[in-house]
């Protein structure tokens, strides 16, 4: 058991996850080494949502809630760090979850969609039927009725292939990584640079805080927003 008064509780509870991710067979091992790469950049953040992340979820928030077909893609990761928090982001906004891996096979496509089930979400990604122009691995097959006819996608802890292809194809995208250097945090449109685990619930109170107010003042947190600046 990892003691609550351990002063790294936090990052040690979020092994903790992915190693149980990885024994049910949700997260890849991969995602071991990926999520490393994340509590480096975290550490020297000081384990904080920095003011600059603040801004960058509130104009998030506004992005999504403008969207006519919002998507969220999970990820073994998010999968295993954060599964509650992305259910309940889903059923706020009403938007769909998509299953997109980088390694996909179809065992962990199917554990990662049963484990959504239990907290009632009804995943797509399962079947495939759109292409992403020029993207070659796994991550370019998409659900024609999700990824493939969003305006808005939400893309957690990403693998630097994706994001600009989805821009390409006039997508917005709202990347959370905490590598602000990554290429998925430069070529998105929002980037929101902090740990999933703090970022998604703060993600679902701005969504909350906003979801009554008009679209003319959604848009104008969107458009005052000024991604490069917080990079
Ligand atoms: O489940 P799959 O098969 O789709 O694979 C998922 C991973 C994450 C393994 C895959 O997409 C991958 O290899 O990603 P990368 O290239 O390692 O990129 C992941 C990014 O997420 C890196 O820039 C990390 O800094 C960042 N990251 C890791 N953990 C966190 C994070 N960002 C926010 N919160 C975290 N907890």
């Amino acid at each position: 058991m990892i003691p609550k008064s351990h002063p790294r509780y936090s990052s040690l509870l979020q092994r903790h996850k992915l190693e149980l991710g990885v024994k049910k067979g949700i997260t890849s091992i991969q995602g071991l080494i990926a999520y490393g790469r994340g509590e480096a950049f975290d550490y020297l953040l000081g384990e904080k949502t920095t003011k600059e992340a603040k801004k960058a979820i509130k104009a998030s928030a506004a992005l999504l809630l403008l969207a006519k077909h919002p998507v969220l893609s999970i990820n073994g990761n998010t999968a295993a760090l954060a599964p509650r928090e992305f259910a309940k982001l889903s059923k706020i906004l009403n938007a769909p979850i998509e299953i997109n891996l980088f390694h996909r096979t179809k065992k962990r496509v199917l554990l990662i969609s049963k484990s959504l089930k239990k907290l009632g979400i009804k995943p797509l990604g399962i079947k495939r039927d759109f292409q992403i122009k020029g993207l070659e691995s796994e991550r370019g097959k998409v659900s024609s009725s999700g990824i493939g006819k969003a305006d808005v996608v939400l893309i957690p802890l990403e693998d630097g292939d994706r994001a600009e292809k989805l821009v390409n194809l006039g997508k917005k995208t709202i990347a959370i990584d905490l590598n602000p250097l990554s290429r998925t945090s430069k070529c998105s449109t929002i980037t929101i640079v902090d740990n999933i685990t703090r970022a998604l619930p703060s993600l679902i109170e701005e969504v909350k805080k906003l979801r009554r107010i008009d679209k003319a003042y959604l848009r104008k947190i969107v458009e005052s927003f000024k991604n490069k600046k917080y990079q």
